[in-house]
């Protein structure tokens, strides 16, 4: 569906949005878990993310929205429709980050939705379908890999249960610090996981240089790259570094070492599209003078063409037991990620809004993935993406304009606007 013009609302939806408003709250938001340099570190269920969700809970409440939860710890924040049985159009993003994560991934688009909805009460808009902003759980998978957790489990891929074990780099289960986070937010209604939705835009940071570069303020985001995840688990045994003849070691961190190099030979690409990742690395026993036992690595891989990303992810246990030598190796497949289209009626509503409001947008895929990822098996969805500095992000120095960020909010206004009277 591409609007030529808006409804008179939607643009009196998104004249209201309140640029100091917004970066007021985002500001507020970035002192919760700062790190030097303007970072934050805000782990997805710690004391830092329990603090955000009561932030953003009392400014819910200011605003007469209704709050629940579910039991992955999904926030719903949601404005009355005129028809409250109509399936809610959702919007939203999450608030959990990186360790040495921006003040804006993530926490910009529950911030853009939040500042929407506000900004519908200003101009009086009611709309006939409710309206849900989402703070969603867990996107990143930084402390408990996977990331989109949340997303994951609202659009029925995988249960609450299918996480409770996961444990975090200090042995802490995922089970526990859910258990903690839900006891910190008593006064939400509980929900059931899932639920009907009629459609999910999603306002983002870039995460890349395009919109810069353009000197474009708005993107229509076409879709979400490919994405595989795993855990690699070398099992050896541990030895004294001085006496154990090297021919007779069984050495996790040397096979580790081989498989990385393989498995960055299998992703080598003189295109530069492939991403191949190591990110994280545990190395047991960790002392300098003992032959590690036990190494487990990540690796995350991605690619927009679907072939070619199933060819990569299918070749990765191969690839591991190809290196073991004296060692024994698991790899454990922890995110499955096809390549995703969005809709293209939603795509194009945002490009229209976007012109409609004198905001010259372009078309482009998104590099990083988002919970509009599993949204987008449920309903109609779409991104909005602002510029940020350089690209740069999961980096302290993470940076956007206030400007361009309540552009993409009016954008986000107006779209959620058209969407809700449909
Ligand atoms: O990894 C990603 O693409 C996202 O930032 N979680
Ligand atoms: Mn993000
Ligand atoms: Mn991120």
């Amino acid at each position: 569906m591409t609007v030529a013009v808006l409804r008179e609302d939607s643009v009196a939806a998104a004249a209201s949005v309140d640029q100091q408003r917004l970066w007021d709250r985002l500001a507020a938001m970035a002192k919760i878990g700062a790190i030097p340099g303007q970072g934050v570190n805000r782990p997805a269920l710690s004391p830092e993310d329990i603090e955000s969700r009561a932030l953003l809970l009392s400014w819910a409440r200011t605003l007469g929205l209704a709050v629940s939860v579910d039991a992955i710890g999904n926030l719903f924040l949601r404005r009355a429709g005129l028809d409250p049985s109509a399936p809610p159009v959702m919007t939203g993003s999450h608030m959990d980050t990186q360790p040495k994560g921006g003040r804006f991934d993530g926490i910009y688009g529950v911030l853009a939705g939040l500042e929407a909805l506000e900004a519908m009460d200003a101009a009086g808009v009611r709309t006939r379908a409710p309206i849900e902003v989402v703070a969603w759980t867990n996107e990143e998978g930084g402390r408990f890999p996977p990331c989109t957790m949340g997303s994951m489990v609202f659009a029925g891929a995988r249960t609450v249960e299918d996480f409770a074990e996961v444990h975090d780099n200090a042995g802490i289960r995922l089970a526990d610090a859910l258990a903690q986070t839900l006891a910190a937010t008593p006064d939400a209604a509980r929900r059931p996981v899932a639920g009907p939705v009629a459609a999910y835009v999603e306002a983002h940071i870039e995460q890349g240089p395009l919109l810069e570069s353009a000197a474009l303020q708005v993107g229509a985001v076409t879709g979400i790259q490919g994405m595989r995840w795993f855990n690699v688990e070398v099992s050896g045994e541990s030895a004294h570094a001085g006496t154990a003849p090297v021919s007779l070691r069984r050495d996790a961190l040397r096979e580790a070492v081989a498989m990385i190099a393989a498995l960055r030979e299998l992703t080598a690409d003189p295109s530069d599209v492939t991403r191949f990742t190591v990110g994280r690395m545990l190395v047991t026993p960790n002392s300098p003078n003992s032959v590690p036992s036990h190494v487990l690595f990540s690796v995350d891989i991605r690619h927009p063409d679907r072939a070619t990303i199933a060819r990569l992810g299918e070749a990765v246990e191969p690839t591991c037991r190809a290196h073991a030598r004296a060692c024994t190796v698991t790899v454990t497949p922890t995110l499955h990620d096809d390549p995703t289209d969005f809709d293209p009626a939603i795509v194009g509503l945002v490009e229209a809004a976007s012109g409609a409001l004198g905001l010259p947008s372009m078309r482009l895929p998104s590099g990083a993935s988002h919970d509009a990822m599993y949204l987008s098996r449920l309903c109609p969805t779409g991104m909005i993406f602002v510029p940020c500095e350089r690209g740069v992000s999961h980096n302290e120095a993470e940076n956007a304009l206030p400007s361009d960020l309540a552009a993409g909010a009016r954008v986000l206004a107006a779209t959620l606007a058209e969407l809700a009277n449909r």
